[in-house]
């Protein structure tokens, strides 16, 4: 007689246990934006992801935008394993088309992100058309003695080979030979911390990556575009997998940003098998 209710009993208590625990609340967070996943430690959604990277990306008509205080570059690809991501600014110069006039968004960080994304250090960002007194010539008496040089094999001395410098009335080869600072200037992101062109007083900028270890010939091989590496705190990834492996999504308190596991109905500071609600549930079932 007692049986059937019990069983009864069993199934109800059991049924927002298996909700809480199981893979139903694990990909909560993830996403998707055309043929690109977006998952920890970005997020699409406010409050999913790691607080470091809130308000970063927004996903418009399937195409995955990146937003920092310079502007807006489109997301290309996302690596998690290797922690990069590359991005497309549409006013960068490549080889076939070199664009001067300052439109170029260059890479400027808030401040604050700075620990948590930056441009990798194989990344060239090569400076166009700087004026003699651009910050970055100051404190370099001599042509000799620029900052400017090649970062992983790339540099001006082949940039200056391509293509599109003969439409910017500039002619091939031999520019940044002359008295004044040279017409291009390679750098890595950490020499000077940000690409601010009106700060920089530059007219344009290229930026090219290899895939290492990868070695191109020449400039017009070269992949144009921002690669950007992310990192999170170790510290704060053993919270994640934590709650990832009580089947949450990992997430943040969207005032305070400290770290909040995702459990579908409910959140939880550590993870989804230890709130007070849960293990309630657990007593109702025994
Ligand atoms: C994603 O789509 C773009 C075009 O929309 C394509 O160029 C790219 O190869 C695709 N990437 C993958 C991983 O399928
Ligand atoms: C859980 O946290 C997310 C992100 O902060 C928030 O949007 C959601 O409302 C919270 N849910 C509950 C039940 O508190
Ligand atoms: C770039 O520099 C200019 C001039 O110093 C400044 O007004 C502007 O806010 C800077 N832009 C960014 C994105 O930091
Ligand atoms: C690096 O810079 C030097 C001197 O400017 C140049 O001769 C050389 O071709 C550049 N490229 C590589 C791949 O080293
Ligand atoms: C940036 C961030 O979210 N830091 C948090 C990492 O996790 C510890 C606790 O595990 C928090 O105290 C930090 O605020």
């Amino acid at each position: 007689m007692a049986r059937p209710i019990f069983i009864l009993l069993f199934t109800v208590s059991l049924v927002p246990l298996i909700h809480g625990s199981g893979q139903g609340a694990a990909h909560l967070c993830r996403a998707y934006c055309g043929n690109i996943t977006v998952d920890y430690p970005f997020a699409l959604q406010s409050g999913c992801g790691h607080p470091s990277y809130r308000d970063l990306l927004f996903c418009f008509n399937d195409v995955l935008m990146f937003h920092i205080s310079s502007g807006s570059y489109r997301v290309l690809t996302i690596d998690y394993a290797y922690r990069s991501m590359t991005l497309h600014d549409p006013h960068l110069s490549t080889c076939d088309s070199i664009v001067l006039g300052g439109r170029g968004n260059g890479f400027v960080v808030e401040h604050w992100r700075t620990p948590y994304l930056s441009p990798t250090p194989d990344n060239v960002f090569m400076l166009l058309g700087c004026s003699a007194q651009s910050p970055l010539f100051q404190g370099f008496p001599t042509s000799k003695h620029m900052p400017c040089r090649n970062v992983s094999g790339m540099g001006c001395r082949e940039y200056y080979g391509c293509e599109g410098w003969t439409s910017v009335g500039l002619a091939r080869g031999g520019l940044g030979y002359g008295s004044g600072p040279p017409v291009c200037c390679g750098l890595d992101f950490e020499a000077i911390k940000g690409v601010n062109l009106s700060k920089l007083e530059c007219q344009g900028y290229s930026s090219a990556y290899t895939l290492a270890p990868l070695r191109v010939s020449g400039p017009s091989e070269w992949r144009y575009g921002i690669r950007v590496k992310f990192a999170v705190e170790v510290s704060n990834d053993s919270f994640c997998k934590a709650c990832e492996a009580t089947g949450g999504s990992c997430g943040h308190d969207v005032e305070r940003f400290g770290p909040l596991c995702i459990c579908g109905s409910w959140n939880s500071t550590s993870n989804c098998d230890s709130s007070k609600s849960k293990q309630s549930e657990k007593l109702a079932v025994n």
